[in-house]
């Protein structure tokens, strides 16, 4: 036990792109206080809300502290409390049943960004499944079809240093609302702006970003890629382009001028709901003050055709040769700037054999008893799908499946955990080890522990040593690596990038920088895909005006419903926080005025929104944030706040044009009002 306080640097580990280095202070083992590190280069003293109420996280009566067993019926949330060596010897003969009579396909992970840490996120768990033959899961749920065409494109998830931001003389933001999911980025786009830059917000909604920085386009969704074509052809007709950038440093102009051909400024207007002299300023803005910042959020490729906006974004930033200058080019991702050690961390040499994969989206139909051969255990950590997969009636179905173990290894209570047959408990930050990168800033960071897990709480890696304890794969090497170890592996490089980042040096100093300059301009400074960027389309089914009209049309389900990141929230993780959720303390769904009208709606009236899926039920607020035709509700709440359901019964399983990815906001739904006897929230 500890006494006096002390301080720790802790690394903020949810799924933000800022990952803030924390000052974490502890005393008698107990977390007395977290803030924003000062010393920080990107966190500059401040945290976010949700991390600076972190201690009502931490001790939330949700959390689990010692290991369930299932009591009730699935899904009733009736435990009882055992203790780790009966779960996992339980646990440990019903997995080698299954392993024995249906083989490793039968047992499938699913795990996303609960943390982000390297040793949290991918490594002894990787191991574990990779041993055992397990079903793959791919893990598509975020940023696939962006992932997938950034492939394409520019051959790497790398680009501009955010620090930079500050060179930029204008700015795009295209589809993402800093202010809510990437805060530390402020500071950075007002110093730009205090310098003169120009900024446009490109997105559907009024967001608190557009409130901010007043200039924005708003375009209808799903239209992004539409958008850019139109803008691309222009530039190219117009001879408005790079023509020497794009001789030099990119293959495919030919192919590109043929495929956005048919996208002229009137049938660009006419599909995004932007006006052509709109649509020509910005093209000659994008051309000409320079440097030239695109700054794409996620929210554009959770579409139908989101893969091929990203693409049709991407070639704009070529064409303006907005790579030539520090401080310029297309950031979507920096997440493979850092050359960790993945072979060593999660020993893909271990595979056995060559599993399927599952796509993580498409868990409803993965959990259906007909696939061959079935899912026979699901073991689920770092992610709640009952509330954040889409189609979550044929998710709660699967998981309602007598036939099914379903292993939770979770924080909280949550909608997932209360269908598990076993849940374990899981550690906090502020109680484990680990080592971050991020996917926006260059920063490696040591997360120290500051106190012991509270409970019997254990992190992901002593999980899955203890799961292949269970299974009899306990004495292998590969499970016997301490979290140091891990951490020595994931940073075993002779990259230069690495170079110095080690064990040793992140103890003395936990925040160090990739060894890069803020001025190195990426792919020109550090080396381009060997064949160029690439402007020749995504190898997608031939599509045009018909088929992107076509795409989005159903008389029966007039309204277009986009579910984009809350403020105070990430994801469902928060969402149990009343306290976070003061200004919406149940679900909640903005409407524009006109469109109430028609539908008859008055603001607080109780509503359910349907489609051919199902249903859920919220209140309205009357919005002119939203267009009319468009809703807009937060994601997401937990179901335990709608009556066992969220926003996600109405999103589908449907996968985008490329890359696997979802199709979240490409969701239409009724409305009707709630009878009143329908106690429904
Ligand atoms: N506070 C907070 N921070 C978060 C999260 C959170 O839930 N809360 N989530 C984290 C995670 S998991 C992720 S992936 C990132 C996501 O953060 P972002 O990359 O910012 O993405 P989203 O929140 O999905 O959507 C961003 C914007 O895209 C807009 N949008 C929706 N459809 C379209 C469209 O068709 N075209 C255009 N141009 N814009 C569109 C939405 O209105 C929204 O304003 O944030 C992370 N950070
Ligand atoms: N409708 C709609 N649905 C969406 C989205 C949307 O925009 N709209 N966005 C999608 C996106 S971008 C994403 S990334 C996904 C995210 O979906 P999820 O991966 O389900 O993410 P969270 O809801 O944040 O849940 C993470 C869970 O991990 C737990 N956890 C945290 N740390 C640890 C740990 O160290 N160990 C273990 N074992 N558990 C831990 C938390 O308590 C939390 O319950 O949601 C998707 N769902
Ligand atoms: S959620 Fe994001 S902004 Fe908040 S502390 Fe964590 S990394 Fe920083
Ligand atoms: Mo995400």
């Amino acid at each position: 036990m500890m006494t006096g306080a002390r301080k720790v640097h802790g690394v903020c580990p949810h799924d933000c792109y800022d990952t803030c280095g924390l000052e974490i202070t502890a005393q008698d083992n107990q977390v007395i206080r977290i803030r924003g590190e000062q010393n920080h280069p990107i966190t500059q003293g401040f945290a976010c809300l949700k991390i600076n109420r972190y201690q009502e996280r931490l001790n939330h009566p949700d959390r689990v502290l010692y290991p369930l067993r299932r009591t009730g019926p699935k899904g009733s949330g009736k435990f009882t409390r055992c203790t780790w060596d009966e779960a996992m010897t339980e646990i440990g003969r019903q997995l080698q049943h299954i392993l024995q009579n249906y083989g490793g396909e039968a047992v499938l992970p699913y795990s996303f960004s609960g943390n982000l840490g390297i040793l949290s996120e991918a490594s002894m768990d990787r191991r574990f499944f990779h041993a055992i033959g397990a079903s793959r899961l791919a893990r598509t749920i975020c940023t696939a079809s962006a992932d997938a065409a950034w492939k394409w494109v520019y051959g790497s998830r790398i680009g501009p240093d955010p620090e930079s931001i500050s060179h930029a003389r204008f700015i795009v933001l295209w589809g993402t609302n800093p202010v809510a999911t990437n805060i530390h980025q402020i500071p950075l786009l007002d110093k730009a702006v205090e310098q003169g830059a120009d900024l446009v917000v490109i997105d559907p909604l009024q967001t608190e970003t557009v409130d901010r920085y007043g200039s924005h386009i708003r375009l209808n969704p799903g239209t992004d890629a539409v958008l850019a074509m139109g803008i691309g052809r222009y530039l190219v007709d117009e001879k408005l382009y790079d023509a020497d950038f794009v001789a030099h440093y990119s293959v495919g102009l030919d192919a590109y001028r043929q495929f956005v051909e048919p996208w002229t400024l009137e049938k660009t207007a006419a599909l995004t709901g932007v006006k052509k002299p709109v649509i020509q300023q910005l093209a000659w803005r994008l051309k000409n003050v320079q440097p030239l910042l695109i700054r794409t959020g996620y929210g554009v490729q959770r579409h139908q055709y989101g893969a091929l906006a990203i693409w049709a974004i991407s070639a704009l930033s070529i064409l303006t040769g907005s790579y030539r200058h520090p401080g310029g080019g297309h950031l979507v991702s920096n997440s493979e700037m850092f050359p960790i050690n993945w072979e060593k961390l999660t020993r893909p040499d271990l595979l056995r054999g060559n599993p399927r994969e599952i796509n993580m989206l498409q868990l409803g139909n993965a959990l259906s008893p007909a696939l061959n051969p079935p899912i026979k255990a699901l073991i689920v950590y770092n992610s709640n799908p009952a509330a954040t997969a889409p189609d979550q009636s044929a998710v709660l179905q699967g998981l309602m499946r007598d036939d099914l173990l379903t292993i939770v290894h979770e924080q909280m209570l949550t909608d997932t955990a209360r269908y598990a047959d076993w849940v374990l408990p899981a550690a906090m930050f502020p109680e484990i080890l680990d080592v971050h990168t991020s996917y926006w800033h260059r920063y490696v960071q040591l997360n120290q522990p500051a106190v012991t897990p509270a409970g019997e709480a254990v992190s992901n890696t002593e999980f899955f040593r203890r799961l292949a304890q269970a299974v009899g794969l306990g004495r292998e090497s590969w499970a016997l690596d301490s979290d140091e170890t891990l951490i020595k592996q994931a940073l075993d490089t002779d990259h230069p990038w690495l170079q110095g980042i080690t064990w040793d040096s992140l103890q003395s100093k936990p925040v160090q920088k990739l060894r890069l300059s803020i001025e190195d301009r990426p792919f020109i400074d550090f080396g381009w895909p060997q064949s160029g960027l690439r402007l020749d389309p995504l190898p997608l089914i031939g599509m045009g005006f018909k088929e992107f009209v076509g795409a989005n049309v159903d008389d029966r389900y007039p309204l277009w419903l986009i579910t984009p990141s809350r403020k105070n929230t990430i994801k469902s993780s928060f969402a149990n926080i009343k306290s976070l959720l003061v200004k919406e303390p149940v679900p909640t769904v903005y409407m524009h005025p006109q469109d109430m009208k028609i539908f008859n709606v008055n603001h607080g009236d109780k509503v359910e929104l349907y489609n051919d899926r199902g249903s859920c039920h919220m209140i309205v607020h009357a919005s002119e944030r939203v267009s009319p035709g468009v809703l807009l509700s937060y994601a997401v709440r937990w179901n335990a706040d709608g009556n066992g359901k969220n926003v996600n019964q109405l999103t589908s399983q449907t996968l985008s044009d490329y890359g696997g990815g979802s199709t979240f906001y490409n969701t239409r739904v009724n409305m009707k009002l709630c009878q009143q006897e329908e106690s429904c929230l």
